[in-house]
């Protein structure tokens, strides 16, 4: 399994730009973790964008996850998929994509998050960090309590935060203890990819410095 980065960036169905083109922008920024995160569009067209997204990823070295389907990450050839609360359970997906893949989880609370610990889960992704209009039926806010409280459960397991992250925001978040975090439209929703990107990344390299000393 690669080595898990500090910034995962994920696509959104609200850009004007299509999956793939985020995609590329992404990887022409830098980004080396994208979770492909389409949620509008039949299963056959999430394949087939999918399967260009790996091939596009493999090309720069990069880690594609797949978002909600185990079925689509396996058929694509993607690295892995990112499973929430509602989706098929870790120890399924597990079974059928093998030991290498990356499985990750969503979590909202301390018991989730054990739960996807115990369940073989590589990361967690933790939140909302605060209210955003990206995703439907968006879990309670965790803010800074919430995130700090699931946090010094000290997980064994790398855990991200999620949901309305600004870059100003990321130092605190990795001074609570967050090994990451995950930019949908801070980053896809800009005009300027590139520089949304290496906004995130300067603030997080620098967040985890200060977090390590
Ligand atoms: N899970 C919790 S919030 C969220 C997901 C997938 C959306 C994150 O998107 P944004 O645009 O970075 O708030
Ligand atoms: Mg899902």
């Amino acid at each position: 399994m690669p080595l898990i980065p500090r910034l995962h960036c994920l696509t959104w169905d609200g850009s004007p730009l299509t999956h793939l083109e985020q995609v590329k922008q992404l990887l022409d920024a830098g980004a080396n973790w994208i979770q492909l995160r389409q949620k509008n569009g039949s299963e056959q067209e999430k394949l087939s964008t999918a399967t260009a997204a790996v091939s596009l990823c493999q090309k720069y070295k990069a880690t594609l996850i797949i978002n909600d389907s185990h079925q689509i990450a396996l058929e694509s050839g993607a690295s892995g998929v990112h499973l929430g609360q509602k989706d098929c359970p870790i120890s399924e997906a597990r079974k059928l994509l093998g030991k290498s893949a990356i499985i990750g989880g969503t979590a909202n609370t301390g018991l989730q998050a054990l739960q996807l610990v115990t369940e073989g889960c590589d990361y967690i992704g933790l939140g909302p960090w605060k209210p955003t209009g990206t995703k439907e039926n968006l879990s309670e806010i965790l803010g800074e309590a919430g995130i700090k409280k699931v946090l010094d459960l000290h997980l064994k397991i790398p855990v991200i935060a999620i949901g309305g992250i600004t870059a100003s925001d990321v130092p605190k978040i990795l001074s609570l203890g967050a090994y990451g975090i995950a930019i949908s439209s801070g980053i896809v929703a800009t005009k300027d990819i590139k520089t949304a990107f290496r906004e995130y990344l300067e603030q997080t390299v620098l967040g985890s410095a200060k977090n390590i000393t």
